[in-house]
């Protein structure tokens, strides 16, 4: 295996042996093949484009869900990483009879059959056949760009939200991927990839506040009630939706965790009285918390972490959509007009104890773009009177290691005229801690989830508009994002495209940027990592 798409790549550059996520070296091969029918998928159908011919909804539906499993702590479960390869064999065939030729691209012949086949043919998939390191590190960009991209799309999707030229943009930039391009045509490709990352999460932001409401200013519960009941993890709001309905009068409450906490703040899910608040912290410290839940937990997308020796949960452990774990009960997608069916957790939780408190108190969100649009005049009087002086964008991702504990003492060490502008998991290093409010604002606004960064560039554009200025850059907004899978990269990408410039990312940058990608990145975008919490606060505040 080689794999470097997440933060925490061993050594600061791969996983080799097996993935620090607990990826083994046999799945890590079989997404790589994966990845590989998805670009033989995308090369019939852009073909099939090309020629105005009709393109099976069918591929973007594959292509999306086959690509969101492969974003890291999504799906460990080898068995349907193999079963999406050959799904992905026979669509790429039944395109192939459509188109009535066959492309001449590695991706678009290849077949392998038994799991065998799929693993010793790993090696020609994999990233390193990419002999150029600079080709290597911007189609990684791209890839793993089009991964997060494909995980936001798929949640607007289980909402009726689609939009074709997404599809056919991810399509148009997979195929790219096989082919021999110049490294500035592949630099405006990344750059384009950036664009489609801002049209999908546009397209999740409508389908999410369309359904169930814009978010507003909540304080959601971080202990617990005495009934049994179930936590949902993840990001899909559709889940969610039907589980609460389907609890409803049975004596069973809720739970969210981690990047499902925002769900809290739509006004569409404060109706259900069993709704009961968010339970545990981060994603990667889920095993101690699961274990203490004591009930069924839900997993709708990533963050999966491995279970532990003396994690005793995994029969309470449930996946449904792109998230799947060995062992766990998996619950099948719903069916056109129909609800997932979570009859079997509620029966289970029924015999549950209630859950074992762990906290006790609040968490304050919900302050996406128009709550915080609402206190637009409220922002730009206290910016204009000097007692905010600035907003620090501090979204992204939490994540396992010890130099995270960078966004806690930088959260905590922001002096009093400062606002944290929040979205993401990264929000677990400094939601539970009071930084109180500044000219009545609270000091740390949560839009919701890593998605909702949206929110977060969408209110620079509105304030740049309040302010009259000409370029998002001039406002009194600086950028330090928390990084871990690639959800990350794809909101990064989006930033990109919407012109925001000099963004700290930590706590490392990629390690599948290469030295010479870096510097396009920093000459051009300003992009920075990180250094010590002083040193940076003086710089930012300079
Ligand atoms: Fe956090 Fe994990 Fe949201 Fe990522 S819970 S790192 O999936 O997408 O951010
Ligand atoms: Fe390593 Fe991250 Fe890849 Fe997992 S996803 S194998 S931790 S680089």
């Amino acid at each position: 295996m080689y794999c470097n798409q997440c933060q925490e790549a061993s050594k600061g550059v791969a996983c080799t042996l097996v993935g620090v996520c607990g990826k083994t070296d046999e799945l890590s091969s079989a997404m790589d093949v994966l990845l590989h029918a998805c670009k033989g998928v995308a090369l019939y159908a852009r073909a099939l484009r090309a020629e105005r011919l009709p393109v099976d909804p069918a591929v973007g539906l594959y292509l999306t869900q086959s690509l969101f499993a492969t974003i890291t702590n999504a799906n460990f479960d080898e068995d349907v990483i193999l079963r999406r390869v050959q799904e992905g064999l026979r669509l790429r065939g039944a395109l192939q009879a459509q188109l009535g030729r066959t492309l001449p691209h590695g991706s678009a012949t290849f077949l392998v059959d038994s799991r065998e086949d799929v693993l010793a043919f790993a090696p020609r998939a994999g990233f390193l056949m990419t002999a150029d390191e600079d080709v290597r590190s911007l189609h990684s960009l791209i890839l793993f760009g089009l991964k997060g991209l494909a995980a936001y799309y798929d949640h607007a999707w289980n909402l009726g939200h689609t939009d074709e030229a997404i599809e056919a943009f991810v399509e148009e930039a997979l195929a790219a991927t096989t082919e021999p391009h110049s490294v500035p045509d592949l630099i405006t490709l990344t750059l384009k990839t950036g664009e489609y990352g801002v049209k999908a999460l546009a397209l999740l932001d409508r389908a999410n506040t369309g359904t169930y409401g814009k978010p507003e200013a909540t304080r959601v519960n971080i202990g617990v009630r005495g009934n049994p009941g179930i936590l949902v993890t993840g990001h899909d709001l559709r889940d969610l939706e039907d589980l609460l309905r389907q609890t409803e009068g049975t004596g069973v409450d809720v739970y969210t965790h981690g990047e499902m906490l925002p769900a809290h703040y739509y006004p569409a899910f404060k109706k259900y009285a069993h709704f009961a608040g968010n339970y545990g912290g981060a994603w990667w410290e889920q095993n101690a918390h699961f274990q203490a839940f004591g009930g069924p937990v839900l997993f709708t997308t990533n963050c999966i972490v491995p279970l532990k020796a003396g994690n005793t949960y995994l029969d309470r452990m449930y996946t449904t959509g792109a998230s799947g774990y060995p062992g766990a009960t998996h619950i099948p997608d719903r069916l056109p007009g129909g609800e997932k069916d979570f009859s079997a957790l509620i029966a289970q939780a029924r015999s549950c104890p209630a859950p074992t408190p762990l906290e006790e108190g609040e968490i304050l969100g919900g302050f996406a773009h128009d709550q915080v649009l609402a206190l637009a005049d409220q922002v730009v009087d206290a910016v204009k009177t000097g007692q905010i002086r600035k907003f620090f964008v501090m979204a992204g991702c939490d994540g396992r290691f010890k130099s995270r504990s960078y966004y806690a003492d930088f959260a905590q060490e922001l002096p009093q005229d400062t606002v944290i502008l929040t979205a993401g998991c990264a929000k677990y290093r400094y939601n539970k801690l009071d930084l109180g409010t500044v000219a009545g604002i609270p000091r740390v606004l949560d839009a919701g989830q890593c998605n909702d960064s949206y929110s977060l560039a969408v209110i620079a554009l509105k304030l740049k508009e309040a302010f009259g200025l000409d370029d998002i850059n001039d406002l009194p907004i600086a950028y330090n994002i928390a990084w871990y899978e690639q959800k990350a990269v794809i909101v990064l990408l989006a930033l990109l495209h919407l012109g925001v410039k000099n963004i700290h990312l930590g706590p490392t940058l990629p390690a599948f940027l290469s030295p010479n990608v870096a510097k396009v990145l920093m000459e051009n975008f300003g992009i920075a990592g990180i250094g010590t919490v002083q040193e940076d606060m003086r710089a930012f505040l300079a």
